[in-house]
């Protein structure tokens, strides 16, 4: 055939990729594993591109890996439970169930139709009972060793969405997914223990070699450990003390008032009678303020002096006792010792309050601060200590350590280690969730605390409803409001007790799905260990940024849950991951509805086909960076294929009988030099997550084809049904099915996946080295070396790998990039 037409062989070869079964996992037992996995989606009725683009990620690898003899294991599912289709539901009636059902229908036939080659065998929903009983049952595991527990908190609820949320969905006071308000409330929730892991989450950071370093470093930041000291201060007048929580022991003695958090035990005791009105009046009005009131940017600190004394444990002098809006009372010891020198929320407290300023820490350079009251702002760094008794002298760090040990002797305080992380509040009041697998009985459980369900009872089932009765948005958790399903038996007594009306945060769902896919139909445990000794950690696992610090470091905490129940032998879940860029419209904002500048996958695939769809997103740019859609892009891809296909149909008659034996020499040399030149090429670039570079490889060498002609001799015809072969082979993880078609077409019996990855020939890929100068705005920056006949593509890649280009780039943005061949590139960016 001729003519290009994808629309003519894509649904075959996907037909027969299902048929055949050649992606399921498992089938090459002897052979090493790859696990590859995209995080699965909340199955919205559409697939946007940023969809197309986390799977072509994964696919190009799972592919890749497959023709170089890789068990590969690369599957997908469904993260069905959850808000959206519940609040869908709370408008329109239509049961989430039914909704998500379809909902996951229409996603999959998109899904197939781009051809990805995923183990459909494995797939898993998580709405479904056989998925979320495992929920249960971790559950009820965690609840036994401590790892779940019931407290009573104040808790983010959103006025939006009427339920709670986690810290990290608010967004500046508001809901990060309705943009309501979120306000304080005094609740009781269940909260996993994922602080007793937050030290081991934080050393395993550093093994994690092959994260992207900023979602390291914001998984740091928000596990957040501090090293301080607690320290006790005397309350005079009073057989108590209080104990401070402080980073910074050695500015000790430049304390000058201490502060209490207004909800603080102590501070009813202390305060004195003539101070009494208005620190109690104080307290009310901040106990009527919500955290994010409290310690709002704009919030203007303020507090008062409760009339009492504390003494400092290092030199006896009494300091006055404050309460003030930004001490919380959880965080910490709720009370803090103030240096207003060396602090700049305390400095400008002092300074409102006129209270004094003294200056203990001075810089080791050698400069001098002024003193205390002509002072301009705080001196917040370390330094070297002065006025402070025997430590005077001693730097900052000996000082701590020195301090810190001091108190310990004298039983008035502590070194001490704090992590800024939480526990993981989970409990929801929402339907579409896991139940909680728990019912409270008066009479076994007076206090509430919860009689878990028996295991053989799982799953406890999300019952039928009347959707329009239960979903409303209103009132109490809508399980509470189905009595036929809410009212049972106790597991111990057999009396009326009642369930658990709350449901899971579904971030519990995606804390252990990737181990689910393993064993999906397993029932006698979450997941079949043998099949984690054998397929587990995940070895590349792509998705979006934006869940760094949830998504990505629950499931970590969850997989050392995993391991010390037995179940699997690793520490992490993840090798390495990759973490794709925005794929923004042709006017650079991120495709959205709002912005009606949304390019709908199934359009392209209709225009152009499923080859042409993928090849160009991965074209587009490399995986991990933004890009801009381009239509003119689109078709350069689609001419490209066209072109692909042509040189196969050109010279598929004479590649069909052409065998030779002897030398290859001249044309029939060059022809095989190009061959094999983009089989290195594209072999080393997707090795390096460089699929645009991999891909412009196959671009060149294709030139490269058509520039040597028609061939004539029996050499230029083998060498030439060589190449396009190899064009095949080197084509399949980007656009697979035209490499099926044309594979075939040159006498393949098997698929070109099914296929080893074909090594190239050293002798025909030695190249010229030239050397190229790297400019960035015009300055040299460093020299590489490349291949002489390298293209602007490569040639690129290869300067933006090196460190001091990157580091001259770091933090600003591209706007121009010059090519001048075998002499230099430069980078213009501001
Ligand atoms: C004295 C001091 C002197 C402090 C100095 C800092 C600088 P991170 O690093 O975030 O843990 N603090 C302690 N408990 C607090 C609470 N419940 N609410 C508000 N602030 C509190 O911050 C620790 C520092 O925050 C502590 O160290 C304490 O102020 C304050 F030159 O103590 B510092
Ligand atoms: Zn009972």
């Amino acid at each position: 055939n001729e003519r290009y037409e994808p629309q003519a062989i894509e649904g075959k070869w996907q037909t027969r990729w299902d048929d055949a079964g050649i992606f399921r996992a498992g089938s090459r037992p002897g052979a090493p594993k790859k696990y590859v996995l995209e995080m699965l989606p909340y199955p919205s009725g559409k697939m946007h591109m940023g969809h197309v683009r986390n799977y072509l990620l994964g696919d190009v690898y799972a592919r890749y890996f497959r023709m170089k003899g890789f068990d590969v294991l690369h599957p997908m599912g469904w993260d069905a439970l959850g808000l959206p289709a519940e609040n869908a539901a709370i408008k329109d009636g239509v049961h989430p169930a039914v909704r998500t059902a379809e909902n996951i229908a229409s996603f999959k036939k998109e899904i197939k139709s781009l051809g990805y080659c995923y183990d459909w065998e494995r797939e898993v929903n998580t709405s479904d009972p056989e998925y979320y009983r495992w929920n249960q049952w971790f559950f009820i595991q965690m609840l036994e060793r401590g790892l779940v527990y019931r407290r009573f908190s104040k808790v983010n609820w959103c006025t939006g969405c009427h339920t709670v949320i986690a810290n990290e969905q608010v967004k500046d006071g508001v809901c990060e997914r309705c943009d309501s308000p979120v306000v304080d409330k005094e609740m009781p929730e269940w909260a996993f223990r994922i602080t007793r892991f937050s030290q081991e989450l934080l050393d395993a950071l550093d093994t994690l070699k092959e994260w992207p370093h900023r979602i390291t470093a914001a998984q740091r930041n928000w596990i957040g450990r501090s090293d301080g000291a607690e320290a006790d201060f005397r309350v005079q007048g009073h057989d108590a003390a209080l104990r401070v929580f402080t980073t910074r022991i050695d500015t000790i003695f430049g304390c000058t008032y201490v502060v209490l958090a207004p909800d603080h035990g102590l501070v009813a005791q202390v305060t004195t009678p003539e101070r009494r009105a208005e620190v109690e009046a104080f307290v009310r009005r901040m106990a009527a303020q919500s955290k994010t009131e409290r310690l709002g940017e704009g919030t203007e600190k303020e507090g008062v002096f409760t009339g009492a004394y504390a003494e400092n444990p290092f030199t006896g002098q009494a300091v006055p006792i404050w309460i003030a809006n930004f001490v919380l009372s959880d965080y910490g010891t709720g009370a803090v010792m103030s240096v207003p020198a060396h602090d700049e929320r305390d400095f400008a407290f002092a300074r409102k309050y006129s209270l004094p300023v003294k200056v203990v820490i001075q810089p080791a350079s050698g400069d001098k601060l002024p003193p205390g009251d002509e002072l301009e702002a705080a001196y917040t760094e370390y330094g070297v200590l002065e006025d402070s008794g025997a430590y005077t002298g001693q730097t900052s760090e000996q000082a701590r350590q020195a301090m810190a040990a001091s108190l310990e002797k004298d039983g008035k305080g502590k070194a001490t280690v704090t992590y800024r992380q939480k526990d993981w509040g989970f409990s929801r009041q929402r339907y579409w969730g896991t139940p909680i697998p728990i019912v409270y009985c008066e009479k076994c459980d007076p206090d509430r605390n919860g009689i878990p369900v028996p295991v053989a009872q799982l799953p406890v089932r999300l019952p039928e409803i009347d959707t329009q009765a239960v979903l409303t948005g209103k009132g109490e958790p809508p399980l509470a409001k189905v009595a036929s399903w809410v009212n049972t038996s106790c597991p111990k007594c057999g009396g009326p007790a009642r369930r658990e009306a709350e449901t899971m945060d579904t971030f519990v769902d995606s804390c252990w799905y990737f181990a689910r896919y393993l064993s999906p139909h397993y029932d006698a445990a979450p997941f079949d260990p043998k099949e984690a000794q054998r397929f587990l950690p995940v070895d590349i696992y792509v998705g979006g940024p934006e869940h760094a610090v949830m998504h990505l470091l629950y499931f970590r905490f969850w997989t050392r849950v995993m391991k010390l129940l037995g179940l699997s032998p690793v520490d992490e879940p993840v090798k390495r991951l990759i973490t794709q860029g925005i794929v923004n419209g042709p006017d650079g904002r991120k495709m959205s509805k709002r912005w009606g500048n949304v390019v709908a996958p199934a359009s392209i695939v209709q225009k152009y086909g499923a080859d042409t769809a993928r090849a160009y997103v991965l074209f587009a740019g490399p995986p991990e960076r933004d890009f801009d859609w381009s239509d003119e892009q689109v078709e350069g891809v689609f001419r490209f294929l066209k072109r692909v296909w042509a040189l196969a149909a050109t010279h598929q008659a004479a590649a069909a009988g052409a065998t030779h034996d002897g030398p290859y020499e001249g044309k029939s040399l060059e022809i095989r030099r190009a061959a094999h030149k983009t089989l290195k090429r594209v072999g080393e670039a997707i090795e390096r997550l460089s699929f645009n570079t991999a891909i412009a490889g196959i671009m060149e060498g294709l030139n490269a084809l058509y520039a040597q002609g028609t061939p004539e001799t029996a050499a230029e015809k083998a060498a030439m049904a060589e190449a396009v072969r190899l064009l095949a082979a080197v084509l399949t993880p980007f656009a697979p099915h035209i490499a099926d078609e044309i594979a075939e077409a040159y006498g393949s019996k098997d698929f070109t996946v099914a296929q080893s990855w074909p090594e190239f020939d050293p002798a025909l890929v030695v190249d010229d080295v030239i050397p190229y100068a790297v400019q960035v705005n015009g300055k040299l920056r460093a020299e590489i070396r490349v291949a002489a006949d390298a293209g602007e593509a490569d040639v690129r890649a290869a300067a933006e790998a090196d460190e001091k280009v990157q580091a001259a780039l770091a933090g600003k943005t591209l706007r121009k990039f010059v090519f001048v061949p075998k002499r230099l590139v430069n980078f213009v960016a501001t």
